[in-house]
């Protein structure tokens, strides 16, 4: 029986920013370490290490909160490039086993090791072995999650953390996981929990236990497939290039901002980035959105959907500016603004559907400068070289000269 089954590990990384700093700095250890943005520039936790945790300090909570509940905590910065480096270190050790490795993001992947099993031994080993193995190179602890399936072994790296290690087997679905709460669950929003909660469903055993046809009038396709969750279904394979849905960059101001070149300047630097992360991923995407929050946290998205597939700058700042222009009234004042691109397809998956008429000569200028920017800007590591910039204002599109 067990040899049908898969089997599914989740690996998550404890208090991952936090844990790369103290282990870089051993004089942090032990203590209460947050790494997020300055109150200055108004940011929010990143994370805290499991010390500062003890002080309510958690991932989103605006600094003056955690300041306030943690005034002697060690503050640092975020150190993306860092945290990725070790985040391709770990990477590297999950596919030591098996090829099917679905990262989640920099700190969490899924690993599906069903066939790993004759080479390395049980799944269990394979799991102690994965977080030995990081522990001896990368000198930071993991969480071992295993399970016959990604709902269950997301839920079970969670059950026993930090440096822990938890496995749910078909037969203890009832004895471990039914007696969780359903807000456990993935897909359970807080909406849905206290509607279900309302009824008296307050257990993942509860839920399990729900007439179908109820669940699916409350709440339609996903209340049946939260059912199937619940009794332990779920057979969502682990898919190794997991494709982002969008790359985005949004900045929140130290002051509220109104004046148009300033924002204009700012969009210019995030649009520029988010093309950058587009083409090193080879990635091109069709839907352009810019997101504006006012100083009163209302927040709205607009998006444009292009003729074609594109990672280069020009069009997709074309777009936001047209955006902006219908979108956004001059003098208004702005606390957040951001850029996304979506609809995204691998490069080669993109099979253009050439406009015989159109004069490609621009489009071939704006493919050589962002290939020579790109290399240019990978050999030296960042921004090196960057887009001179020429205010238009919203109203003339920027067109490279
Ligand atoms: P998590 O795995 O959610 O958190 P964690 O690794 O810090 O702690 P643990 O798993 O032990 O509970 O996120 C991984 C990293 O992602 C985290 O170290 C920082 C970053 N992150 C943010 O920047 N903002 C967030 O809101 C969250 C949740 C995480
Ligand atoms: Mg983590």
């Amino acid at each position: 029986m067990e040899s049908e089954q898969r089997a599914i590990m989740h690996v998550d990384m404890d208090a991952f920013y936090a844990a790369i700093e103290q282990r870089d700095n051993p004089e942090l250890k032990g203590k209460p370490v947050i790494v997020g943005g300055s109150i200055e520039s108004r940011g929010v936790v990143s994370t805290a290490s499991y010390e500062a945790r003890k002080y309510g300090v958690h991932s989103a909570m605006p600094m003056t909160e955690a300041h306030r509940r943690c005034p002697h905590g060690v503050y640092l910065p975020v150190d993306m490039q860092k945290y990725r480096r070790v985040s391709r270190q770990i990477m590297e050790i999950f596919h030591r086993f098996t090829p099917e490795v679905e990262a989640i993001s920099l700190d969490e992947a899924f690993l599906d090791v069903t066939g790993s099993r004759k080479l390395f031994g049980t799944a269990e080993e394979i799991g102690r072995e994965i977080k030995r193995l990081i522990q001896q190179e990368v000198q930071l602890t993991a969480s071992v999650g295993l399970s016959y399936n990604k709902f269950l072994a997301k839920l079970a790296s969670d059950m026993d953390k930090p440096d822990g290690f938890y496995q749910i087997r078909p037969e203890e679905l009832e004895s471990k996981v039914w007696p969780l709460p359903i807000r456990r669950m993935m897909g359970v929003g807080s909406k849905t929990a206290q509607m279900l909660e309302k009824m008296g469903v307050t257990t993942i055993g509860q839920l399990a236990g729900m007439n179908t046809g109820l669940l699916e009038h409350l709440l339609g396709k996903q209340g049946i497939m939260m059912h199937e969750v619940a009794n332990g279904i779920d057979n969502r394979p682990v898919e190794p290039v997991r494709e982002s849905k969008s790359v985005g960059r949004e900045t929140t101001f130290p002051q509220d901002i109104s004046e148009q070149y300033l924002l204009e300047t700012i969009l210019f630097t995030l649009t520029d980035d988010v093309c950058h992360t587009l083409r090193s991923s080879n990635l091109k995407g069709k839907t352009v959105s810019i997101k504006i929050r006012y100083p009163d946290f209302h927040s709205i998205t607009r998006a444009v959907t292009l003729e074609q597939y594109t990672s280069s700058f020009e069009p997709v700042f074309a777009a936001v500016q047209q955006l902006m222009q219908h979108n956004y009234k001059d003098g208004t004042a702005v606390r957040l603004i951001g850029v996304s691109v979506s609809n995204l397809k691998k490069d080669d998956q993109i099979v253009e559907q050439q406009d015989l008429f159109q004069d490609d000569t621009l489009q071939k200028k704006q493919n050589a400068l962002n290939s020579v920017m790109d290399s240019i800007n990978g050999k030296y590591g960042g921004d090196t070289v960057r887009r001179a910039r020429k205010l238009t204002g919203w109203d003339k599109n920027g067109e490279l000269s």
